[in-house]
């Protein structure tokens, strides 16, 4: 192996893909987005060199004094932003703070209710994830595929036979808010406490534009600090003004020494910048991705694609989410969509069976706005890239050149 050449490959491919993802592509992948400029800065520093086990001011190691000050300043953020009372910054990502929340407030051969993965859950809420690593048995949520949401009546009903430990809200593929609040009072009487993954939610909550968790009634929420928050990738839980001091404890020892020990601490200004961000501008956020992802559903709705509650207005969150099964599966799809410079992913939808057959190429795609809205994008870019959309996939054209072209105007991060 010729050391040098490799690492200058390297190098030429991270500029290759940062060119290419951050000025040529429409990217629309649900759980991603960028950090602002001054967040980007205060990601280099000292910090990605440094240990810090424990918490703020109750280290294990030296040497942390300014640390402890970043880390419990990014906490006051936090709650701020969030109106909570309790927060841990320190799991690095949304499958480690549900880990660690499992671990602090179950115990093995418990019961969980959350969703199933084509009804929305994340791996990590079933028995395919984390469940089986905390020896949880996972029962799904019960779902009205008329509503696309989670079915109360017949979820009281689940509660009462399975007695479950967690009731389990939010989804990765989340279009209208869940009933928390009509749920929290039936969980709480069979002793089941409430959880919320406000994984792809978060930004959309810190703006006031979608539901409030902790407020509905959550005990717990975790969440990862990436998507619709447009902080950087890492994980955080909050306890809500109903867990008990004792369950937050749990918590934060399940969180160390059992999943993470140092916790990343260069993520913790950028965190803080992104908490501000969202202080400032959070509210506008909301609503330009909110309004951007219905104009992109409508759009594409005229367009003739299937796309998903039309009868509900589409969608309540950043996410649109289409049946391309008659085009060729969310993979043949998705691939296509990538040759021309347009990222999304394919995804099982509400309902879908799934088979040997269609693991690879299941019914649906998935698209985000929240990334693009970021790069200051509006109802009038939505309308372009539906037709981009209708343009690749019905019409069988290379629109590569175009979406090249059009991107270049959106390569500015906005509400920072
Ligand atoms: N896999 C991520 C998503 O795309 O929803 C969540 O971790």
């Amino acid at each position: 192996m010729d050391e040098t050449k490799t690492i200058n490959k390297i190098n030429e491919l991270l500029e290759e893909h940062n060119v290419w993802r951050k000025k040529e592509c429409l990217n629309l992948i649900a759980s991603e987005n960028v950090t602002s400029p001054e967040a980007d800065r205060l990601s280099v520093s000292d910090l990605s060199h440094r240990y810090a086990e424990g918490k703020p001011f109750h280290r294990h190691y030296q040497g942390l004094g300014f640390v402890d000050e970043i880390e419990a300043l990014t906490q006051d953020l936090m709650k701020n932003l969030f109106r909570a009372k309790k927060v841990d910054l320190r799991v690095l990502s949304g499958t480690l703070a549900n880990a660690a929340v499992f671990k602090g407030i179950t115990n093995r051969g418990d019961n969980i209710i959350s969703s199933s993965i084509p009804n929305g859950g994340h791996v990590s809420h079933t028995q395919h994830g984390i469940c089986d690593v905390v020896g949880l048995t996972d029962y799904a949520f019960p779902f009205d595929y008329d509503e696309m949401n989670i079915d109360v009546d017949k979820t009281i009903k689940l509660i009462e036979e399975k007695n479950p430990k967690i009731l389990l809200f939010g989804a990765s593929l989340f279009l209208f808010p869940h009933p928390v609040e009509e749920l929290a009072d039936t969980a709480k009487s069979h002793d089941a406490y409430v959880m919320y993954d406000a994984a792809h939610v978060l930004g959309l909550i810190a703006g006031g534009r979608f539901q409030d968790p902790l407020k509905e009634g959550a005990d717990v929420m975790s969440s990862s600090t990436h998507k619709t928050f447009f902080g950087p990738q890492g994980g955080i839980i909050f306890g809500g003004d109903s867990l008990g001091d004792e369950e937050w404890k749990n918590i934060e020892n399940a969180i160390f020494p059992y999943f993470v020990c140092n916790h990343h601490l260069h993520r913790l200004p950028v965190l803080a910048q992104a908490a501000y961000e969202l202080s400032q501008y959070g509210s506008d956020y909301a609503d330009q991705t909110i309004k951007n992802a219905k104009t992109l559903a409508e759009e594409l709705h005229t367009f003739g694609f299937d796309c998903l509650a039309e009868h509900k207005g589409f969608t309540q969150s950043h996410q649109v989410v289409l049946n391309v099964e008659k085009n060729g599966g969310g993979k043949t799809v998705a691939e296509l969509l990538e040759k021309n410079n347009i990222i999304l992913n394919k995804n099982f939808l509400p309902g879908e069976k799934i088979t040997k057959e269609n693991m690879n190429n299941p019914a649906g795609i998935r698209i985000g706005v929240q990334e693009m809205t970021r790069c200051k994008m509006k109802a009038d870019e939505m309308k372009h890239i539906a037709e981009l959309i209708k343009k690749a996939v019905v019409d069988k054209k290379d629109v590569k050149a175009e979406v090249v072209e059009f991107r270049k105007n959106y390569t500015e991060v906005g509400f920072c």
